[in-house]
């Protein structure tokens, strides 16, 4: 969970520490006994629906739609994420869904699509899903080639969008499309899609290590209103791209949250494990492991409440603080949960330990919402345009 330390920040003001405290008292008492991870579906459902009911997904939508904020604060977004990833990556997934799911809508929806689509979602009536990735465009996303084409007062979409997280048991879709206005990233367009229109299928359900409800969708003559449309013919790529600015600072929260686990867990082990006639902790290695854990964990907090404090202040992009922020945030977290596992040793690697349960679930946010090496891309792309703007700016 997040200490005090952090919380006690000039980042935060009080409302975000109340809602930290009581997210963190109410996840440790009613998550455990909601999950069950040999049943993700029926997981999930539980979780999204005690998360709407005690309030706490008002954090995933604006202000006009009963949320916490004007718009989608995020650094209680942050929070919410870093402490639910503590005590279960289910319900992490779960809440976070309901916020990638919907935040298009949220972010460029007209009055008429937050008011259709929000409450349900804020309540936990109503499960979302963020639909992007396609067999051959994960990373290069203005790649993508599933078709959306203007039929009278419709758009028809047809191809396969996959890796879609609560693919198979979403209520709703936010679909990206290729409306072809220009080539590559200029043409796309996004759509909100109900999961009963006809011509949308699961194709296939997709098994992974940290199990979660994944799926390929199929898209065949797939009809939906042009008023489904999010902003303009053509918005699309920009809509993803300004999504992904706000959630990819919540990805790198989660893995601080499951950072933070693994070395409580790696701590408590080391002071208890007897070893060579002294506990663990003593040995210098150990304290070496425990060190460079807790200093990663800190510099990734502070990136990542560093990115989340410029979006919520206005700035308008922080595409590349979020970047920094995911990219360290989930590297350091894997590297803070192998060392747990080694502190551990073969109890460690053994099924049903909680750091072999976090071992398998941290490896995905190394690669989902942009995998580390888009993340460089991106960086090194915003430093390369900063360094010419000094370059210009120096020559006038
Ligand atoms: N916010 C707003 N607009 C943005 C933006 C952002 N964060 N990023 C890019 N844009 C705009 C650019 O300004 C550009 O506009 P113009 O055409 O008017 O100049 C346009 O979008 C195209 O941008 P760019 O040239 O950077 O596009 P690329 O195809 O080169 O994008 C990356 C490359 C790798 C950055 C992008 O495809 C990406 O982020 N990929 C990862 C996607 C991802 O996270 N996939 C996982 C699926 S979600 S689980």
């Amino acid at each position: 969970m997040l200490g005090s330390d952090i919380l006690d920040l000039p980042f935060f003001d009080e409302a975000h520490r109340a809602f930290a405290r009581r997210l963190a008292a109410w996840a440790r008492e009613t998550v455990p006994p909601l999950v069950d991870h040999h049943d993700v579906d029926g997981s999930c459902r539980r979780l999204v629906a005690a998360l709407g009911e005690a309030g706490f997904l008002a954090a995933c939508v604006p202000g006009d739609q009963g949320g916490l904020r004007e718009g989608l604060d995020v650094r209680t977004l942050c929070i919410a994420r870093a402490t639910l990833g503590y005590v279960d990556g289910l319900a992490d997934f779960a809440f976070a869904m309901q916020g990638l799911g919907t935040g298009p809508i949220s972010l460029f929806g007209t009055a008429e699509q937050k008011a259709a689509c929000c409450p349900s979602v804020r309540s936990g009536h109503a499960i979302a899903a963020f639909a992007l990735s396609e067999p051959d465009a994960g990373s290069d996303v203005a790649a993508m080639t599933t078709s959306a084409t203007r039929v009278g007062a419709h758009y028809r979409l047809d191809g396969l969008k996959t890796w879609i997280s609560n693919g198979g048991i979403a209520d709703c879709y936010v679909v990206f499309a290729r409306t072809g206005e220009a080539p590559g990233a200029r043409g796309l367009s996004a759509f909100i899609v109900p999961a009963d229109t006809p011509g949308l299928a699961i194709a296939e359900r997709i098994d992974v290590i940290a199990p979660h409800p994944l799926a390929t969708l199929k898209f065949d003559n797939c009809l939906v209103p042009a008023g489904a449309m999010l902003g303009k013919p053509g918005d699309g790529f920009r809509i993803a791209m300004a999504t992904l600015d706000v959630f990819r600072s919540t990805v790198a929260a989660a893995a601080l949250g499951m950072g933070n686990r693994a070395l409580a867990e790696a701590t408590a082990r080391a002071v208890k494990r007897q070893m060579f006639g002294a506990p663990l902790a003593d040995l210098q290695l150990t304290q070496a492991s425990l060190a460079d854990s807790v200093a990663e964990l800190e510099a990734a907090s502070l990136l990542i409440f560093r990115a989340a404090y410029a979006k919520d202040q206005g700035k308008p992009r922080i595409t590349k603080e979020a970047a920094v922020a995911k990219m360290v945030a989930t590297e350091n977290a894997q590297k803070v949960i192998d060392r747990a596992i080694q502190v551990f040793g073969g109890l460690g690697v053994k099924k049903g330990e909680k750091v072999e349960e976090l071992y398998r679930d941290i490896r995905a946010l190394r690669i989902y919402e942009g995998a580390t090496e888009v993340q460089k891309i991106v960086i090194a792309r915003a430093h390369l345009a900063e360094h010419a703007a000094a370059a210009e700016g120096g020559k006038r």
